[in-house]
């Protein structure tokens, strides 16, 4: 029984982790760097969240001549957002399949909505206004991105943000999550968690969510995310 609904973004609303694999490699070339991340390295390096995290702990497994400074890591980082808004534009990512359905429904019934992750609020907004339309923002009450706390997830930072700003107790939401580092996170902010399945994290551990679907299509009234608010 949920008042109000947190999703996640990368991997939850859309599938847009290839997107995001195919900026990074296109930023690493246009940089003369001969990185490439298969879908495999890819599996292994999503266990880092953040992209400038990510870059960041493969560059120190490499053996490079010149060792990357900050400001190499931010430019790259730089162009791979450039290019990722770039790809999302074309069209290619579209929402997961019952993702308009729930965000619909949870309005209907007059559910709070909020976003918890790890990306940015640029790449927040260009998914969604593809997706949604320009003013998208203004069904949801908190948006809590990766840079807006001190720690990514799997720490609960961006969840208790949410919550706070919601000011809502942790058993009123459902977070709405697809990796293990989603679920920790928000399991330590003691909300609980509903998971649909990503290509990337198929095989995580989400013995501790709730509830685990393959898509939000297969929602039904027992999976509790109905309750509606408390009257004022
Ligand atoms: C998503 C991520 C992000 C994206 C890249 O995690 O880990 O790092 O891969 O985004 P979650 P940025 O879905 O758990 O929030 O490059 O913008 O950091
Ligand atoms: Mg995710």
């Amino acid at each position: 029984n949920a008042v109000a609904l947190i999703f996640d973004v990368d991997g939850t609303l859309a599938e847009t982790e290839e997107l995001h694999r195919r900026a990074f490699n296109h930023a690493f070339a246009r940089h003369g760097l001969d990185w490439h991340w298969d879908r495999a390295a890819y599996r292994d390096l999503l266990r880092v969240t953040g992209g400038k995290e990510r870059i960041r702990a493969f560059h120190a497994r490499q053996q490079v001549a010149s060792p990357l400074s900050d400001a190499d890591i931010a430019e790259l980082h730089r162009i791979k957002t450039a290019h990722y808004a770039e790809l999302i534009e074309t069209g290619c990512c579209p929402l997961r399949p019952g993702v308009a359905e729930l965000l619909t429904a949870a309005k209907a019934r007059r559910q709070q909505i909020a976003i918890a992750t790890t990306t940015s609020h640029g790449n927040i907004d260009a998914l969604l206004s593809r997706a949604l339309g320009a003013g998208w923002a203004l069904d949801f009450e908190a948006i809590v991105a990766g840079d807006d706390v001190r720690h990514k997830k799997p720490a609960p930072d961006v969840y208790l943000e949410v919550q706070a700003r919601l000011r809502l107790a942790p058993s009123d939401c459902v977070a709405i999550e697809d990796s293990a580092n989603g679920l920790v996170a928000a399991s330590r902010a003691h909300i609980p968690v509903l998971i649909t399945r990503s290509i990337y994290f198929r095989d995580d551990d989400f013995s501790a969510a709730r509830f685990v679907l393959d898509e939000l299509s297969e929602l039904t009234d027992e999976h509790d995310t109905e309750k509606q608010p408390h009257a004022q």
